[in-house]
């Protein structure tokens, strides 16, 4: 049974879906094309057929996503990462699925596919990846849903230090806090995904019981929008695109 579009290879095996990355030309970041293939094929594997669910880059890939498509992001003045962002999508498309799914990483994780792969159920990862939440390089805090996914899923203490220093964490050490189920070396990792196929609705649920109070919400989308309304915000992206450390105000 084969599905895809332009961007993902999906095929079925013993009753696992497998969703492979097929954007490196642009390092898999999460464009509007490239995560409207990804949430169609996890549509397309919540179905009898399939027990689990594995999204993976292509073997041997240096970068697993470079994350939001920074061409993508939002102008200055305008409302930072609205509900229906692409990078929302997914990683509720991924929350949302009824089967588990597991992440098999090699190479970078960048920006908000860190969210993503929080967001799935099971972290699997070869012994050469790594893990970086980098919103500060750009002059700009990590979206709000993203930001409290995190602090859900991952300790308080760790995701201070990786959104602070916007550098990346070793396989090992995302491994040792807790990010990361399993470490091996890249040549068994798709033996050890396929082997670990796994009650996910309840544990969703629950793990959303605790919220915001309007004014909370008011509060801090006050305060993103001065960010990305900032001189540094526009001062991120021009550094970015221009190969050079950003010189922040
Ligand atoms: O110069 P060309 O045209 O070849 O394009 C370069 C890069 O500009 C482009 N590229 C990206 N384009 C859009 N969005 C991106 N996220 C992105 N990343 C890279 O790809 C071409 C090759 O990049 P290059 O030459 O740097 O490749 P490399 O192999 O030397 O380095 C690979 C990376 C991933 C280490 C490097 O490209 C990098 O550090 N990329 C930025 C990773 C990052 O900071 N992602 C966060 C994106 S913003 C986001 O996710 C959230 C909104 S937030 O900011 O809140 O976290």
């Amino acid at each position: 049974m084969r599905y895809g579009g332009q961007y993902v290879n999906v095929s079925t095996r013993n009753k696992i879906g497998i969703i492979e990355f097929n954007y490196q030309q642009k390092l898999n970041v999460l464009s509007k094309v490239f995560v409207f293939d990804l949430v169609r094929a996890i549509e397309e594997l919540t179905c009898p057929q399939v027990r689990c669910i594995i999204m993976r880059a292509p073997k041997g890939a240096g970068v697993f996503s470079a994350g939001h498509d920074i061409d993508e992001l939002p102008q200055p003045g305008c409302d930072p990462l609205p509900y229906d962002d692409p990078l929302r999508l997914l990683v509720r498309a991924i929350q949302h699925c009824p089967k588990p799914v597991i992440a098999m990483v090699e190479g970078g994780v960048w920006g908000g596919a860190f969210e993503v792969i929080m967001a799935t159920d099971i972290v699997i990862a070869s012994s050469t990846a790594t893990f970086a939440m980098t919103a500060a390089n750009l002059g700009v805090a990590y979206n709000l849903a993203g930001t409290h996914n995190l602090m859900r899923d991952t300790s308080l203490h760790i995701i201070k230090e990786m959104l602070f220093n916007a550098t990346p964490i070793s396989a090992q050490r995302a491994e040792a806090v807790g990010i990361v189920n399993h470490v091996l070396p890249a040549a068994q990792l798709e033996e050890f995904a396929l082997a670990m196929a796994v009650f996910k609705e309840e544990l969703r649920v629950l793990g959303e019981a605790n919220t915001l109070n309007p004014e909370q919400f008011e509060r801090i989308h006050a305060l993103r929008r001065t960010a990305y309304a900032s001189q540094d915000y526009q001062e991120g992206l021009l550094a970015f695109r221009e190969k050079r450390k950003p010189v922040f105000e």
